[in-house]
């Protein structure tokens, strides 16, 4: 099991053999024991060929999920040195597969950016396999040995002869020691697509001998991107309406710092910006964006001042101002990254701000001289955004005042719990009146509160902020939920001091019009009460689809599957036909005793929790399933309906 809570020194690690320390405390190596380690596994043995590839030696991986849920990476770059280790006494190989920490030790020289966050080399995965294979082409020989939870089970063997360099790892992940050993598709996929950007010119493919295309071959994808990060804005932007063709682009390196950022304004209302520290995602920023900031507000708001485009505004032009439709990525590579934060995923090397606010300054005021039409659009933008704004922190006052300054400050529409205790308190965010009404017959009232929302709920991508706040069902959801927003050092966070129940439930009809509802619902979470999600607050109630009827015996079913099992189990020694079947369209075709025993009782209810596997692919396809441009939704659905589902 995963233990990152006791603290273990640098002594106990040495006292401990090898391997043996990462079978031991594996969480302390690759995060957890749980899904995420388990793909952690993979990222392991790629940032290692990531690295050759950055050195200038290798122009593409191959990932492939075997039908047994082993692993293969397979790359074209150097190979791991296989000569004889003078020191250890035997093949190099040996020492980095076995060795934690190796892998650095032979080659000094070149530029090692990749990892970072763990980066606890290949090694650590063969501790944590049942089996690992190693085949390395270098030297005009293929080298072969073979290991089980770390320790070599053959000499290093040379099979054959090749002109090719490179290396094969394949894997099976110990099953003592993770808890689900289940590969998903599109978690590797999403990470690998977002590599190939952060690393223009590499060819990276997934194969996934598990799933089968109609002409028999296996399901395989490719990524690969020219253009880099230039390129990804664009991927990134692409269901939304461009306010400038061309990204903005800066590639530069000073001190050993290496900056390449590409920024985009679309005509939306929020800002993306992304970051990432030698490859890895930074979701909480860190100096180099504060660095990216800062000068968008020094150039921009120095360009609008002396050209008089701020002329007509009576208040302070706030930073947030300039970012409005703006969607970045900041990539940044760092020879010894500092992490900080709650999950380290901040930057914390100071000198990184300095470094990247010089370059991206000298860039901004090269485009805003050079390009007088695209600078005019920018800052008109900037003007209606401070605005709209100045307009919306009015209307989010008046809400708020209303509901946390004041008394009595809970919607007439929520049927509350009579608990006070967030942590034992549960609310049903549930689809129109009626469904609403059985659900308050139904529920627990001890634990359980009921908000009925008035069908469709406002679609969030689309509406300005402050009609966000001027839209009845979503102050209603504010007040019952008891959170608000405030702002601090200008940025604004939503504050759950005051949040009144752990499990914020939504509950749907079970057929189209209900799943929009769902997304609607879910928008409005991700974009405005992330921290919600974040927390694992947030599930999706799921009520049965059929209930299968025989005489005074029934069963609900979830899915095509168990009704077919359950008329099976009913048939049996009898006939199909006495057996009713009911399918439930809507929750109000359930009464409030049966909405009780299959979608509310804690007891015997499915809850599907919400998690956000990437942050930025969710951004992605929320901006993609909710807003404005028809055809890329329409490719999205269509690219996605053949794999049937769409992980959020
Ligand atoms: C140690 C040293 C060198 C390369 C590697 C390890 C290496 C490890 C892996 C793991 C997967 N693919 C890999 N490719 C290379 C440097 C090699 C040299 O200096 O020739």
């Amino acid at each position: 099991m995963a233990d990152q809570k006791n603290s273990y020194s640098a002594d106990n690690i040495q006292a401990l053999e090898g391997l043996e320390a990462v079978r031991k405390r594996p969480g302390m190596y690759i995060g957890s024991t749980d899904t995420k380690g388990l793909h952690h596994l993979v990222w392991e043995v790629v940032d290692n060929s990531i690295d050759e590839h950055l050195a200038g030696h290798c122009s593409k991986i191959d990932v492939i999920i075997h039908p047994d849920n082993s692993i293969s990476v397979t790359d074209d770059g150097r190979g791991i040195p296989t000569g004889y280790h003078e020191k250890l006494k035997k093949s190099a190989l040996e020492v980095v597969m076995t060795v934690l920490h190796a892998g650095g030790k032979f080659d000094k020289d070149t530029y090692k950016v990749s990892g970072g966050l763990h980066g606890v080399g290949v090694s650590c995965v063969n501790g944590l396999s049942e089996h690992l294979r190693a085949e390395v082409h270098r030297d005009g020989k293929i080298f072969v040995q073979e290991y089980s939870e770390g320790k070599p089970t053959t000499e290093v063997e040379v099979i054959g002869s090749t002109d090719k360099t490179g290396t094969i790892i394949t894997y099976r992940p110990d099953h003592t020691i993770f808890e689900d050993l289940e590969y998903n598709f599109s978690t590797l996929a999403t990470r690998l697509k977002e590599l190939s950007f952060l690393n223009s010119g590499l060819y990276l493919t997934l194969t996934d001998e598990r799933q089968k295309n109609d002409d028999g071959s296996f399901r395989t994808e490719t990524f690969f991107s020219e253009g880099g990060i230039k390129e990804y804005v664009l991927y990134l932007d692409e269901a939304r309406q461009e306010l400038i063709e061309e990204p903005i682009y800066i590639k530069g390196k000073k001190d050993d710092v290496e900056v390449e950022i590409g920024m985009h304004y679309n005509t939306g209302y929020k800002e993306h910006i992304h970051s990432f520290v030698n490859n890895i995602n930074t979701h909480e920023g860190g100096t180099h964006v504060n660095g990216f900031r800062r000068a968008i507000t020094r150039e921009f708001k120095k360009y609008g001042k002396e050209n008089g485009f701020f002329k007509k505004i009576k208040f302070e032009i706030s930073g947030e101002d300039f970012r409005e439709g703006l969607t970045a990525v900041v990539s940044v590579k760092v020879q010894e990254p500092q992490f900080k934060g709650q999950t380290k995923g901040e930057l914390g090397n100071s000198e990184v701000t300095a470094i990247v606010s010089q370059l991206v300054g000298d860039k901004l005021k090269s485009f805003l001289e050079e390009n007088p039409k695209l600078a005019k659009r920018i800052m008109e933008k900037v003007v209606l955004a401070a605005t709209a704004r100045y307009a919306a922190r009015q209307a989010r006052e008046k809400v708020q005042r209303k509901n946390v300054l004041s008394s009595g400050g809970l919607p007439g529409k929520l049927s509350d719990c009579s608990s006070k205790d967030p942590e034992a308190s549960e609310i049903f965010l549930v689809e129109g009146d009626s469904a609403g009404g059985t659900a308050k017959q139904g529920r627990d009232r001890v634990f359980q509160a009921i908000l009925p929302l008035r069908g469709k709920i406002l679609n969030v991508e689309k509406a300005q902020e402050y009609r966000i706040y001027e839209n009845e069902e979503i102050k209603n959801l504010f007040k019952a939920l008891g959170v608000f927003i405030e702002e601090k050092d200008g940025e604004r966070v939503l504050n759950l001091d005051k949040l009144r129940y752990h499990k914020i439930v939504i509950m749907c009809d079970a057929d189209v019009d209900g799943s929009h509802i769902v997304t609607l619902i879910l928008t409005f979470l991700f974009r405005y009460m992330y921290p919600l999600i974040e927390a694992g607050y947030v599930y999706i109630a799921a009520p049965p689809l059929y209930q299968v009827k025989k005489g005074k015996k029934f069963q609900y079913c979830w899915d095509e599957e168990e009704r077919k099992a359950a008329i099976e189990a009913f048939s049996k020694g009898g006939s199909e036909s006495s057996i009713k079947i009911q399918r439930y369209k809507g929750l109000g075709e359930m009464n409030a005793e049966q909405l009780w025993e299959t979608t509310m009782d804690p007891d015997t209810r499915i809850l599907k929790q919400v998690t956000i596997n990437d942050t930025i692919e969710s951004d992605r396809i929320f901006s993609m399933l909710m807003g404005d441009e028809v055809p890329p939704r329409r490719a999205f659905i269509e690219s996605h309906a053949q794999y049937a589902n769409v992980d959020v």
